[in-house]
């Protein structure tokens, strides 16, 4: 006797509870649009999950605008530039004056929390710990999501839109037929090696290290934690790389005379392959992608979460418009609203990652154009207004103030 399936029908399901499926169904809500989020893992794992650190001053403006500013303005740090290093100099770039903007150093693993926090309290539909998702009749007014919850009860709603924020990894993608999606990728030969430690900051903004060792970023996390990664071969065992040659690489790549790494507790230790990924459209019937799911950048630019939230906040304008007003003009534009966006971004994340990582194996030729392109960049404020106007990223893709 197969076991009984749930059914229920609501207006948006929605695929993963990343930073992508938690703020859109944050934002369907303030429209009166209900949705239900299924997540493969634990509540638990979401919030702890490591990953990015810098929100544009946009990504900022909109978690405000939808009434997630509280911890953010409480605990984001503000950051006016960075620095790049190369050939034993540090050269900081001023982006408040030089494009008048700033970003704020605040972690994704907090973003999630007020997420979830935000939807717990509005006794959203929000499961975690499913299995056996599956999305069907997405050519149709009426998709289905299917999934077993953790209490083993194998659910199926009917739903007028589902979206894809299921990550890179997740099943929507997929769900899309491959003449329909052109996928456009390109995997570096390098990843890299990530660590959580429990010592202040040595800096007060961020450092992007090129070095003949490998590249070196000095990120942080708050006045007592600093997140620091290195460059190294893909496929790395962290294993290989125990805390004090993780510290001494570290100091080897950033350091500077008169000027050392505070070392201390290691964490969290990970390594994160280096990729670009698009996939297009972003649309397929009422299957939207939003994220992960659709695109990935290099972490070099600080632009994958960014590019996540900009996303949803198009596809809620979009949805309000076609469930609320019967208007699929926005949702029709969908994808290639979203696509300039992450068109540019994956050129700027391509843009920083060639040139701030050497390639194992190049020729003497590399290093020398990567380094005049460094020089360039620091001495020229045209240059230096480029890579700023990226950094800190894109005005809103709707007119008017960021949606909330
Ligand atoms: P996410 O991957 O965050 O969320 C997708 C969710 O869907 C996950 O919770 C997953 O469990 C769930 N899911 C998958 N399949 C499912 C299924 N079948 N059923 C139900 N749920 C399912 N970006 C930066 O800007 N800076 C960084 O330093 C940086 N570091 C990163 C390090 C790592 C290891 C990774 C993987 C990414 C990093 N990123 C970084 C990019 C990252 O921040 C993403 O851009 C961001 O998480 C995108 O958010 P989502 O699109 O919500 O996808
Ligand atoms: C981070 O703090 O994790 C971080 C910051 C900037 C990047 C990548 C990661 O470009």
């Amino acid at each position: 006797m197969p076991a009984a399936v749930r059914r229920a029908r609501t207006q948006v399901g929605i695929v993963g509870a990343g930073p992508a499926g938690l703020l859109l169904s944050h934002l369907l809500a303030r429209r009166g649009i209900e949705s239900v989020v299924v997540e493969l893992h634990s509540r638990e794992y979401c919030e702890a999950r490591q990953r990015a650190g810098v929100l544009e001053q946009g990504s900022a403006d909109l978690l405000r605008a939808a009434g997630l500013g509280g911890r953010l303005d409480a605990e984001g740090l503000e950051h006016g530039g960075i620095y790049l290093q190369f050939g034993g100099e540090r050269h900081h770039l001023d982006f408040r004056e030089l494009t008048g903007r700033s970003v704020t150093v605040y972690a994704q693993t907090e973003v999630v929390k007020d997420l979830i926090a935000a939807r717990q309290a509005a006794g959203a539909a929000l499961e975690f710990e499913v299995t056996g998702t599956e999305v069907a009749d997405l050519e149709t007014d009426h998709p289905v999501l299917r999934y077993t919850a953790a209490d083993g009860v194998r659910h199926e709603v009917t739903c007028d839109v589902i979206a894809g924020c299921d990550g890179f990894h997740g099943i929507c993608r997929a769900a899309i037929p491959a003449p329909r999606a052109a996928v456009s990728e390109r995997d570096y030969p390098y990843a890299w090696l990530g660590i959580l430690a429990g010592v202040p900051p040595s800096t007060d903004e961020l450092i992007y290290a090129h070095h003949r060792h490998g590249f070196a970023l000095h990120s942080l996390r708050s006045p007592a934690v600093s997140r620091l990664y290195l460059q190294v071969p893909p496929g790395t065992d962290v294993a290989q790389w125990p805390d004090d040659r993780v510290w001494a690489e570290l100091q080897t790549r950033l350091g500077l005379p008169g000027w050392d790494l505070i070392q201390g507790p290691v964490l969290e230790k990970s390594v994160t392959p280096m990729r670009s990924y698009v996939s297009e459209p972003m649309r397929h019937g009422r299957l939207f992608l939003a994220g992960d799911a659709a695109h990935i950048v290099p972490p070099t630019g600080a632009k994958g979460l960014n590019l996540a939230l900009a996303d949803v906040a198009v596809l809620a304008e979009a949805l309000g418009a076609l469930l609320l007003e019967g208007r699929p003009g926005l949702a029709d534009a969908y994808s290639d609203a979203c696509l300039a966006r992450v068109w540019r971004s994956t050129h700027f994340s391509w843009w920083m990652t060639t040139m701030l990582h050497p390639t194992p194996g190049a020729d003497a030729m590399e290093a020398r154009l990567q380094l005049a392109q460094l020089r360039y960049v620091t001495t020229s404020r045209a240059a230096a207004t480029s890579l700023a106007e990226n950094y800190t990223g894109y005005p809103p893709l709707l007119p008017g103030p960021p949606v909330g």
